[in-house]
């Protein structure tokens, strides 16, 4: 890795607690991804973007701001990055799923609380996100409680704009949310200082898309058995869809599946033909957290798709390109977004239906529903995602766990009697 260590001084990191986030990196990774056996070599690029987490892509920012450019982080799929894109900015996801700056975080906020609050609360207090230290303001929403109220203290540290997000999807939360998405747009444009265009908007919409449409692609490919690509990879993809550069990320995942499609052909995959075939549902399992993918993958299933937001939920509705207009963009934005099936929603049946059809699309063995800790809106919808699943009879594995790798052992046996259940039905 190039010598980064005085732009991050610049970005005003703490240099010892950030040398110690990143020592932790990659050991995690070779014994994580490196130790896959039969990889697609199309994963290099996401290799090296890993091994320039906070490297080359910071750089980049870097550069953007120098020119003039503005960084926007965000926490939630529910943030149009369009808008962000058109007036000229970069978004990037700043959720993170490793425990670190626990102490300080713990200063400002309850223990008991979920991990995902925590670790970027963590990240901000204890100087050791650059990804957070280039943003120029974030993003929050009013999606659950607790990232509610943290916003109101992350803004003692940064600008932070928040979005109301409906917690129904009726008539009137939708023209509630149309009219979140237009305050968004002016935030963005006063904090660009860039107007946003018709023009500029529709070139968005399309590079977004373009980005989804890859996603979807590589979604597709998994359908097969044996699977081209393990869910572990797919998991790290979406995870850098979050901050990478849109049209190169893009073009990467199409070469991927250029080189998944031959695999399909030629019958080759990762895990062998037959082997079990879960869905991951749950919370949103951020850079760097493998835990349970590497459980369950490690036990002799691979997983086919991710119910969750950094998978589906991120990338499977597109926003319709016939606007013509700035306001009709705007609409289809809002439209799409809304469209999301997170749990923050009462009722929030489309995820019901939507993981029983994944089951049935993917040719699923069984479904892992998995929830951070402390989560009360995804913990109390496992009942609603149980009943779903026993109705259709789709066995089901629920599991709670943290950041921490403590449970891992314990993980490792329930997913293990899990798998014996499906091969004895
Ligand atoms: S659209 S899932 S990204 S809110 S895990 S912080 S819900 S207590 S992350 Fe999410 Fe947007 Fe919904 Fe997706 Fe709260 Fe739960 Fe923590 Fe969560």
């Amino acid at each position: 890795m190039a010598d980064h260590r005085k732009m991050w001084e610049s970005l005003g990191l703490d240099l010892e607690s950030h040398d110690q986030l990143m020592k932790v990196l990659p050991p995690t990774y070779g014994s994580v991804y490196m130790s896959q056996e039969n990889r697609p070599e199309g994963m290099e690029y996401f290799d090296f973007v890993v091994s320039e987490v906070h490297g080359q892509r910071i750089q980049e920012l870097q550069d953007h701001k120098a020119a003039g450019g503005k960084v926007i982080g965000a926490f939630c799929v529910y943030v149009p990055e369009e808008i962000v894109r058109a007036a000229g900015g970069i978004q990037v996801g700043l959720c993170s799923g490793v425990e670190i700056g626990t102490a300080q975080a713990e200063k400002v906020l309850p223990r008991n609380i979920c991990p995902l609050i925590k670790s970027f609360m963590g990240f901000k207090l204890g100087k050791v996100c650059p990804y957070f230290e280039s943003c120029d303001m974030v993003v929050g929403e009013t999606t659950c409680d607790g990232k509610k109220k943290a916003f109101e203290i992350l803004n003692d540290f940064v600008p932070v704009h928040v979005m109301e997000t409906p917690q129904m999807k009726r008539e009137k939360d939708k023209a509630l949310w149309l009219s979140e998405v237009q305050d968004f747009l002016a935030a963005v444009e006063e904090y660009t200082g860039n107007k946003v265009t018709a023009e500029s908007m529709r070139q968005a919409i399309k590079d977004t898309n373009a980005k989804r449409r890859a996603l979807l692609r590589l979604n597709e490919l998994r359908r097969h058995d044996p699977a081209p690509i393990s869910g572990k990879d797919c998991l790290l993809i979406e995870q850098i869809s979050m901050y990478d550069d849109v049209p190169r990320f893009t073009a990467q995942v199409n070469a991927l599946c250029d080189e998944l499609e031959v695999r399909v052909k030629e019958g080759k995959g990762v895990a062998v033909t037959g082997a079990p075939r879960l869905i991951l549902s749950g919370t949103p399992m951020a850079l760097p957290n493998w835990k349970v993918p590497h459980v369950i993958e490690t036990s002799g299933a691979v997983i086919v798709a991710e119910e969750m937001c950094t998978g589906l939920r991120y990338f499977e509705n597109l926003v319709p390109e016939e606007g013509e207009t700035l306001e009709q963009m705007v609409e289809a934005i809002a439209g799409r977004y809304l469209d999301i099936n997170c749990a923050c929603f009462t009722p929030n049946d489309g995820r019901m239906e939507r993981i029983v059809s994944l089951a049935g699309e993917m040719k699923a063995d069984g479904v892992i529903n998995c929830t951070l800790a402390f989560c009360d809106p995804y913990l109390v919808e496992a009942n609603r995602v149980g009943k779903a699943l026993k109705e259709h009879k789709i066995p089901l594995l629920n599991l709670e766990t943290d950041y921490g790798q403590e449970d891992s052992a314990q993980i490792k046996t329930r997913v293990e009697a899990f798998l014996e259940m499906l091969e004895n039905r």
